[in-house]
């Protein structure tokens, strides 16, 4: 196993995680997986011995190389790294980590700018969909300072916009895997969603929760979370998933009425550890859950009129801003939303 490997760190969205050039990785997956692990000191619930911030949101990882793909110009693996197992999983995209890809790749060379902006087209590996990220390059240099600001981070940073194109299914299959907008898990309401994400949406009232709570709190509710489990145990099968007990999809996403105004309120695990924001594509696949009529998502939303819309999706520290565009069937085409990065570091990383 190599000791060093080049490496770039970065803020991706609300995350954060090591991006690599996938020739710089061992080629064998084992041989990755046990670098990675050492590198981000896992397992280990404070990663003392590694980069990881002892958060799953903070032990990510992006694999970038050039692609042979028509009309491509990057392929994306992301990784998460188990912050307390010795698990490195694909099985799931990471629309955050996404946000850095692009500054990355053309930092890398894998790129080239052209202009004040430059599209960057992303192949994501994990699903086999793609997604567009417009990068700010004045100058055809890469710039991480800008106007931009996304609740989870504080300050104003470059704007990388990101586009999705039908995303239904990618790891489920169908978007709703069951083919129904409500099952019922453990006594409890649920849609079984994947648009860009696998997702358990389900109400937060029937969980015996507001949705309102914060972080700390949900991540101490050991009743709820024991509960939660159960329920995303029992669903890994019929949304094609397969056994999940080791896998960090579904997301289980609790919704409740909006509170600012916007379209809904979400509280959501990742599984296991309550997330400080809401993942992108995860925000994606509820925003796309709260325009199934008859949904639990669907009874507590406020939906904007017209097939270009705005849906704020509320979370613990603030919202994130969807734009789904909807055909005349009803169904979502695109999703657009709004993240930032910055590089934090570049060098070789240990293991
Ligand atoms: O849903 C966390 C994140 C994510 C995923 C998670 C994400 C997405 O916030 O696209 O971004 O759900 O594990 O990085």
């Amino acid at each position: 196993m190599p000791q060093g490997i080049r490496c770039m760190w970065m803020r991706g969205g609300t995350s954060k995680g090591g991006y690599f050039l996938k020739d710089d990785l061992p080629q064998d997956t084992a041989q990755r997986d046990a670098f990675l692990l050492a590198m981000m000191g896992s397992p280990d619930p404070v990663q003392i011995d590694g980069m990881g911030g002892a958060d799953p949101l903070t032990s990510k990882v992006a694999v970038v190389s050039k692609s042979s793909r028509e009309g491509i110009d990057v392929d994306y693996l992301f990784l998460q790294v188990f912050v307390d197992q010795a698990i490195v999983t694909d099985a799931q995209n990471c629309g955050n980590i996404l946000a850095g890809v692009g500054p990355f790749a053309i930092e890398r060379g894998l790129v080239a700018a052209t202009g004040d902006e430059t599209r960057v087209a992303i192949f994501m590996e994990n699903t086999g969909q793609v997604a567009v990220a417009t990068v700010s390059t004045p100058d055809g240099k890469v710039t991480y300072k800008g106007d931009a600001k996304i609740d989870g981070v504080p300050g104003s940073h470059a704007p990388v916009p990101l586009e999705f194109r039908d995303t239904a299914g990618s790891s489920c299959g169908a978007l709703l895997p069951t083919g129904n907008a409500v099952d019922e898990v453990n006594g409890v309401a649920v849609t079984l969603i994947d648009n860009g994400m696998p997702c358990v949406v389900m109400k937060a009232e029937d969980l015996g929760i507001t949705g309102y709570e914060d972080r700390d709190w949900l991540d101490n509710a050991s009743d709820l979370k024991a509960k939660i489990e159960d329920i995303r145990l029992a669903v890994g099968e019929r949304m094609n998933l397969g056994d999940v007990k080791e896998k960090s999809v579904p997301k289980m996403m609790l919704v409740a009425p909006p509170k600012n105004g916007g379209a809904v309120t979400v509280r959501s695990f990742i599984p296991h550890r309550a997330h400080a924001t809401i993942g992108v594509l995860g925000a994606v696949s509820v925003a796309t859950a709260c325009l199934i009529p008859g949904s639990p998502a669907a009874e507590v939303a406020s939906i904007p009129e017209g097939s270009r819309k705005l849906l704020s999706v509320e979370h613990p520290t603030g919202e994130m801003s969807c734009v789904l565009e909807v055909d005349d069937a009803g169904e979502v085409r695109t999703a657009a939303l709004l993240r930032t990065a910055r590089k934090l570091m570049d060098g070789v990383v240990f293991a």
